[in-house]
């Protein structure tokens, strides 16, 4: 017999005392732990209600194959309220992170063709190979200049840069120059920009930006003064491209970048480019430079994976005589390695969607319209679901273990991340690259946890030593 949706454990009947016990917990640090806290105490289904966000959460495999053939044809996230309030406070047109319904569907199917089609990904190659290669050379420089012939530093933000560059790159089919020694301050200030934006992102999940905005509150005011930075620099490198392609003459056979394509193709406004061109050049900064950081951590932490990697990438390059396209398809294993990251270290504590009909989860009944978030840090840590989960085991995607639903790093579906093919490439070439290049050492034993800021943190710098080879 199916259980009533009311019958679903949990603390769901007083929203406003939950967000006490929350903030009370430092939940907003902490929001990671406390969903894996809960599946603890209630099981594999409970439903929440903290300030005026409410959901039910599962965190199986099999549970969300159910979620996500009930999102419906357009699917639809949490709506972050801190992001549609600023765009509407500035008049600003959303892009396809925050548009919904048709609208959505119309401008993801264009977007896809040109961002995540794995025919695009050949032109995206050669331009990240490029800025791989800037990013060795830096290292180098800054071990000569070191004089011990090593380097070590908390690396987190040469990656901003690494990963500002590279998809800037691709969306510009112009480089930036953050591989320099002087780089523009606009765009250091736009990776700044960037930080706090999550940052102040994360208390708004549970108190309506309305009204913090009308308090006249910090979080608010630093909210809207980091979206403006963003935006600023994104419109000025759009600007630029834009003024480029007007004076240009004939047709250049090289490929133009992101940007110039969509604005050749003509087949979305120029407001629609542009509020998605600047979603995908914000979006792509923290998330894959923090996941390069923790796998880079992760290989200082087992010497003899990182010499299997290493053996791996020789072996590609050797059998690919140097063809990047070719190698990143013999490289199993540096793919499993990001897989492990992102199991251990998601950029997305969790997936949700507004189903769009009823659905039977663990036997209770779930009525169409609600919000169903599944648990996807919890879920990389389930020893249910992952063997050994506290083992950072890259080979565990090669076996013939079910993968089914396991590997939701990046979302699902039609509204997975827009920028996936990008991140997964950028990643890859510079993992070839480091492991190439440089030994991976860690100081001492520090344990380093997360901490939720929007996305999910190293809670503290992580050091490492780089070392020639
Ligand atoms: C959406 C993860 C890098 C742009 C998402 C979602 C996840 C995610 C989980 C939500 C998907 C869903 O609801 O099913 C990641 C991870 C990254 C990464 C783990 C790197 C390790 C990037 C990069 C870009 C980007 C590099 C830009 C170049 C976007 C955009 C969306 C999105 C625009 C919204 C798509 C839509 O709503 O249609 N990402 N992301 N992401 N991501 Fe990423
Ligand atoms: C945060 O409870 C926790 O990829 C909330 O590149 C639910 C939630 C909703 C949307 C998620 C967000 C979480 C984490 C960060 C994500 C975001 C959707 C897209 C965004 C996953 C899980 C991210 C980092 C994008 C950001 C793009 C940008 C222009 C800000």
């Amino acid at each position: 017999i199916v259980k009533p949706f009311n019958e679903i454990p949990g603390l769901w009947k007083n929203g406003v005392g939950n967000l006490y016990n929350f903030w009370k917990l430092d939940g907003f640090k902490n929001l990671h732990r406390i969903m894996l806290q809960n599946f603890n105490t209630f099981g594999p289904i409970y439903r929440e209600k903290v300030g005026y966000y409410e959901s039910v959460n599962i965190i199986n495999p099999e549970d969300a194959a159910i979620l996500f053939k009930a999102e419906g044809h357009y699917p639809k996230r949490l709506k972050v309220e801190a992001w549609t309030s600023y765009r509407d406070y500035r008049n600003r047109k959303y892009g396809v992170l925050l548009k919904n319904g048709e609208e959505w569907r119309s401008n993801r199917v264009i977007l896809n063709k040109e961002v995540i089609s794995p025919k695009m990904q050949e032109n995206f190659v050669p331009l990240l190979d490029e800025v791989g290669q800037d990013f060795v050379a830096r290292v180098h420089k800054k071990m000569k200049r070191s004089g011990q012939n090593r380097w070590t530093t908390d690396l987190s933000q040469e990656l901003f840069k690494y990963a500002l560059e590279s998809v800037s790159s691709v969306l510009y089919g112009e480089r930036l120059g953050l591989m320099l020694d002087y780089i523009d301050p606009e765009a250091q200030h736009f990776i700044d920009c960037i930080t706090l934006m999550f940052k102040t992102t994360s208390p708004m999940l549970y108190i309506p930006p309305r009204l913090l905005k009308q308090i006249g509150a910090k979080v608010w005011r630093d909210h809207v003064d980091a979206w403006d930075g963003i935006f600023s620099q994104a419109d000025r490198c759009i600007q630029n491209i834009y003024r480029q392609l007007r004076q240009e003459t004939g047709s250049q056979k090289k490929y133009p970048g992101v940007l110039a394509s969509l604005l050749m193709l003509d087949k979305l406004s120029i407001e629609d480019i542009k509020a998605s061109v600047t979603e995908l050049m914000a979006g792509g900064v923290d998330t894959t430079s923090i996941t390069l950081l923790w796998t880079l951590y992760e290989l200082a932490r087992h010497p003899s994976l990182q010499e299997e990697l290493r053996a791996e990438v020789a072996a590609a390059r050797a059998a690919s005589q140097g063809d990047m396209v070719e190698t990143l398809k013999r490289i199993p294993l540096v793919k499993g390695a990001l897989k492990e990251t992102l199991r251990l270290h998601p950029v997305a504590v969790s997936l949700q969607r507004y189903i769009t009909e009823d659905i039977i989860i663990q036997n209770y009944h779930v009525p169409a319209g609600t919000l169903v978030q599944l648990g996807l840090y919890a879920m990389g840590r389930d020893p249910k679901i992952f063997s050994r989960p506290e083992q950072y085991q890259p080979s565990r995607w090669l076996r013939t273990e079910t993968h089914y639903f396991r590997s939701l790093g990046f979302g699902f579906g039609p509204r997975q991340c827009l920028g996936r093919r990008i991140a997964e490439t950028e990643m890859q070439i510079f993992l070839i690259h480091m492991l190439e290049n440089f030994r991976v050492e860690k100081q001492r034993h520090v344990d380093v946890k997360s901490t939720f800021e929007l996305i999910l943190l190293p809670d503290k710098p992580i050091i490492l030593t780089l070392k020639p080879l």
